[in-house]
């Protein structure tokens, strides 16, 4: 008996997913490492805990096709665009490519409703919550950098906003309950 609930082209896309999401932490990891070397301790903090957070997100959709009985395909990924060019850079690619990752969610709810496969539709709802929280926290990391001068941001703004984020917090991660920490 085929126990499989997800059809081939879900499947796929989900499977997808899961890698892009993979390769998302590969992207913070080095754009944190980036950080690191420029000397912005707290922004290359932020940026690891970022990495590890996307990597839970990899988690949760490989457990997904797990749990609805289809395979799950873990494969080669990207590798990570250029570092950035400066912090406001760092930020600008961080908002491009969390843009660029919400396109790709909604890409999965959409074909969620074609298919009226509602339990991943359900599921994906998660990922539109996070999406917009993701958005709105690069946005606001652009917007204290704008106000600080963007590209032309001193020193001393630089400074502060580096040690903002060493403690900024995590956004929390409870709605579903498995982690890379956790599986
Ligand atoms: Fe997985 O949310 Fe960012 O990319």
């Amino acid at each position: 008996m085929d126990t499989n609930r997800l059809s081939k082209k879900m499947a796929a896309a989900l499977n997808a997913q899961m890698t892009k999401e993979a390769e998302a932490s590969q992207i913070y990891l080095s754009y944190a490492s980036w950080a690191s070397n420029q000397g912005y301790g707290g922004t290359a903090n932020f940026l690891f805990r970022h990495a590890q957070e996307e990597r839970n997100h990899m988690m949760k959709i490989l457990e997904y096709i797990l749990k609805r009985g289809a395979e799950v395909k873990v494969t080669a990924i990207a590798a990570p665009p250029p570092n950035p060019a400066s912090m406001y850079n760092c930020f600008e690619k961080v908002f491009s490519h969390e843009v660029d990752n919400t396109t790709s969610v909604y890409s999965l709810v959409k074909l969620s409703l074609e298919e009226e496969d509602w339990a991943t539709w359900n599921f994906m709802q998660w990922f539109v919550k996070e999406q917009v929280e993701e958005e709105t926290l690069a946005m606001e990391l652009l917007d204290k950098l704008k106000i600080s001068g963007g590209e032309k941001a001193g020193h001393n703004e630089l400074y502060s906003l580096d040690r903002d984020l060493e403690n900024a917090p995590d956004s929390a991660k409870s709605a579903q309950d498995v982690t890379a920490d956790k599986p």
